[in-house]
């Protein structure tokens, strides 16, 4: 065999405290008492690193010498949150690193507050695909993820007078102690220019790209820890440089700006994240990012991953490139230049290997979110790889008019290319042509997607359609996130369930123990008052400790209807306040938003604004006796999530039905015990379905109804004008209650809902109000309400990440677990 594992390190609080102190004194060059609470950090981080590596190295050792099937999760956004604590958990260090700390005077919670989450995503896809890293090492699957690592992460929101105001994230400031860059390794990618035709010494004409210009991609590893394992799985985030010689022989002609200005083309590419969720903007830059990681990754894997002398037409044994939505499909084109131009393959052989090895999971269902590239720009970008798109599009449109002869609609509608606005690729046609599987993520998704989105398609190829539920793991969003109901779990059914989520259901009968709801209850009340601790620290916000927590939090968009919860809000403070409804039969509620706008979203950041104004009244009213509070904390993220979903009560999952394509935030909540007010959508299908309609509060129209009041014509005018609560709603907003008697500054916001309402939020304002008053109804029913929020707990172990998983393997890639002996 190869190198002998190095010796596994002793788990002992003295062993720790030594390995601890070295790297604070010959890492960080400091005495302990010189130490600030970042070296402490860094050492720590350092330390607990230490750790995993005998796994790490025993894992790419293994994987090198078995060449086991991978999955290669291609995925622009990687949003991981804190690492420390989750590599903490994985290390089984967390007792051995408090104890050592304390002995020496440190406190390991201040120490956790200190790293800076990598915010390299935008919400649910993101984090989705943090998850699935976190299952596949933690059920032994052999998995390299690969993305981008931004140096600028998602924007951090600040609010100024109640607008968003977007700040750097400057992530990287104090330096990451969990990667592992590797600039000999990096992979040279080009951009622009032109294709020539060549002949080979042999005679084999061939087509060749001559890139203008060319950029580094240097990898970054992360260790991928599973739990309760040794194996240690690889995350690989390209950084992009200039390649120095490049610029030499630039500036050798004496192009001293052509160099610098080449320099900077060059590392822009990985400067920053995209902040548009759902909207694509066409962005050069964007197309770049793209391409960039996709081709470092598939380089990387032909040439490095694999052994040298492997014959790729087995590469559909040893891969399956998971595309991330379609921002990887690049990857198409790449293969087939990699195949065919690099490696002289005929096109037929080089298509059909790459029709074995992508699989594409869709994300979305919203028609204006789905990627298009003018082939102006992307012919410009990688006028190869528009060569190579239109030939697939040619031979695909062929089978078509054979397939449907005389049926040229069908064939303009399933076209790779879109002739209107502007001549484009359609990146979803792409991939669904190239891969062999698509997917939506959760089961209403998948039939839509199956039905209308691209129905056409599944009707050609009914087999490549399939739906892999969404799911989140469930070391970081219950373990770690909610250690005390973590142990009240633990102490009920063993700790088997943090592997294997299914177990939860044990506790079923313990909703029935008073007892139990008690202390249920008794957890639920201490993550309140810890989670009022965080927003008063973190954000200055006041709020009661023992109050409903009702939480939406989420990306802003209208689809979601942020505007719908604010008109409960500001419909119970009208009701309030005009005598209607009597202040003491209301229960004390705290209404927790968080949300980012897409920057150039003008009508998400109103929105945000609309809710600052509307929280700064209801919060300063004391006619309401603090009964109400709207806490808006700026810049939510993962580490804030962990907070507040362990203390929510009441989970807000109010889409329009039919829009939403799963959710997860609905999957985090049910888990850690709150109830779900929602539509029927995403995965709040499923949850009900799961929980039971006793324990799930529906309310709103269904997506065939939806379908319906599209067709027959809505008017949003003719709903306001008939509930008279809602017009008094949204009379309150004109009048300027909110905004200082102004009746202009939120005007937008209140024309977007009376003129289209695209989302029809007004027409399910009675049903989700009269869906709110059986909340609090139920509420006022503690022993009721706890009973519904464990079974809640004790039926969602289905949405475990690990879950969704298996069901790639087995319905998707055909991978399979590799245990190490250890
Ligand atoms: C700028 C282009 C763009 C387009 C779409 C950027 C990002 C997207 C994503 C697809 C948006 C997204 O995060 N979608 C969410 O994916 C989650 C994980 O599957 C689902 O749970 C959410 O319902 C879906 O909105």
């Amino acid at each position: 065999d190869m190198t002998p594992p190095v010796a596994a390190r002793e788990h002992t609080v003295e062993s720790f405290t030594r390995e601890f102190l070295r790297e604070l004194n010959f890492g960080r060059g400091v005495d302990l008492d010189r130490a600030s609470a970042n070296d402490k950090y860094m050492a720590l981080a350092r330390t607990v690193r230490h750790y995993l590596m005998t796994g790490w190295l025993e894992t790419l050792r293994n994987q090198y010498r078995d060449q086991a099937k991978v999955v290669a999760y291609l995925s622009a956004e990687f949003l991981l949150g804190r690492q420390l604590d989750n590599n903490l958990l994985t290390s089984n260090l967390e007792g051995i690193a408090r104890e050592s700390l304390d002995q020496l005077g440190i406190s390991l919670d201040d120490l956790r507050e200190v790293e800076i989450e990598p915010g390299l995503g935008n919400g649910g896809l993101g984090r989705l695909a943090a998850c699935f890293i976190d299952s596949l090492a933690t059920l032994d699957v052999p998995c390299i993820g690969y993305g981008i690592r931004y140096e600028y992460g998602i924007f951090k929101q600040a609010f100024v007078d109640g607008h968003q105001v977007e700040k750097p994230d400057t992530w990287l400031a104090l330096g990451s102690p969990w990667e592992f860059p590797h600039p000999e390794n990096a992979v040279t990618v080009g951009f622009g220019g032109h294709v020539e035709d060549v002949t080979d010494e042999d005679g084999v004409k061939r087509r060749d790209w001559v890139p203008a210009s060319v950029v580094n991609g240097v990898p970054y590893n992360y260790m991928v820890p599973g739990y309760g394992t040794n194996r240690v799985n690889t995350l690989r985030l390209w950084s992009a440089r200039a390649p120095k010689a490049f610029n030499l022989q630039v500036f050798n002609e004496g192009g001293y700006e052509e160099a610098v200005k080449n320099q900077t083309f060059a590392e822009n590419i990985s400067k920053v994240l995209y902040p548009e969720d759902s909207t694509p903007q066409g962005k050069e830059l964007r197309l770049q990012q793209q391409y960039f990681f996709v081709a470092c990754s598939i380089a990387d894997f032909l040439c490095n991953v694999l052994p040298q002398d492997f014959d790729l037409h087995r590469l559909p044994d040893r891969i399956t490139w998971q595309l991330n939505d379609t921002h990887p499909v690049i990857a198409v084109p790449e293969l087939m230049r990699q195949l065919v131009d690099l490696r002289g393959w005929t096109w037929e052989d080089a298509w059909g290997v790459t029709q074995k090895v992508f699989a594409y999971t869709c994300h979305t269902l919203l028609p204006e979110a789905l990627e298009v590239w003018p082939v102006d720009l992307l012919g410009k970008l990688l006028p190869r790889h528009l060569e190579i798109i239109y030939r697939i599009n040619e031979l695909f449109l062929e089978e078509l008019r054979d397939t449907y002869p005389g049926d040229e609609l069908k064939v303009r509608h399933m076209s790779i290319i879109a002739e209107h606005p502007v001549r484009a690729v359609r990146m979803a046609h792409l991939a669904t042509v190239a891969g062999f599987k698509v997917n939506g993520v959760a089961a209403l998704h998948s039939e839509l997607l199956r039905d209308k989105v691209l129905s056409d398609f599944a009707q050609l190829w009914p087999e490549k359609f399939t739906n892999v539920t969404n799911g989140v793991t469930p070391r970081r969003f219950v373990r770690i996130a909610n250690p005390s109901m973590s142990g009240l779990v633990t102490e009920a059914i063993g700790d088997g369930w943090i592997k294997d989520l299914s177990q939860l259901s044990r506790l079923e009968p313990l909703a029935e123990d008073a007892e139990f709801r008690r202390r249920f209850r008794d957890i639920k009340a201490a993550n309140k008052v810890e989670f009022a601790r965080v927003l008063k620290e973190r954000d200055g916000i006041e709020i009661a400790g023992d109050a409903m927590v009702d939480a939406m939090v989420k990306r802003l968009h209208e689809y979601k209807r942020q505007t719908l919860k604010l008109l409960h809000i500001v419909s119970l403070y009208q009701r309030i306040g005009s005598g209607a409804l009597p202040l003491e039969s209301v229960t004390p509620r705290t209404f927790v938003f968080g949300a980012k706008a897409a920057p150039g979203y003008a009508l998400a950041k109103q929105i945000i604004a609309l809710i600052n104004a509307v929280g700064s009244t209801i919060n300063a009213d004391a006619s309401l006796e603090g009964r109400l509070k709207v806490a808006f904390p700026a810049n939510y993220n993962v580490t804030l999530a962990e907070k507040l979903i362990p203390a929510a009560d009441l989970s807000e999952q109010i889409s329009l039905a039919g829009k939403e394509a799963s959710g997860t935030g609905n999957m985090k909540f049910a888990l850690n015990g709150a109830l779900t007010i929602g539509t029927d959508d995403g995965a709040n299908v499923e949850i009900r379905e799961l929980v039971g309609d006793e324990n799930f509060f529906l309310f709103g129209m269904s997506e065939p109804e939806v379908a319906d009041l599209e067709a027959s014509g809505y008017s949003p005018e003719a709903v306001y004008a008939s509930d008279p609560d809602l017009k008094a709603a949204i009379d309150l907003i004109s009048s300027g209650a909110f905004s200082g008697g102004d009746r202009t500054l939120h005007e937008p916001v209140i024309a977007a809902l009376l003129g289209e309402d695209r989302f029809m939020a007004l027409a399910d304002f009675r049903s989700y109000v009269d869906a709110q008053d059986r909340v609090e109804a139920y509420y006022g029913d503690f022993e009721a309400w706890s009973r519904s929020a464990i079974l809640n707990v004790a039926r969602s172990g289905f949405f475990s990440s690990d879950r969704s998983m298996v069901d790639y393997m087995d319905r998707i890639w055909g991978a399979k677990p590799v245990k190490q002996n250890f």
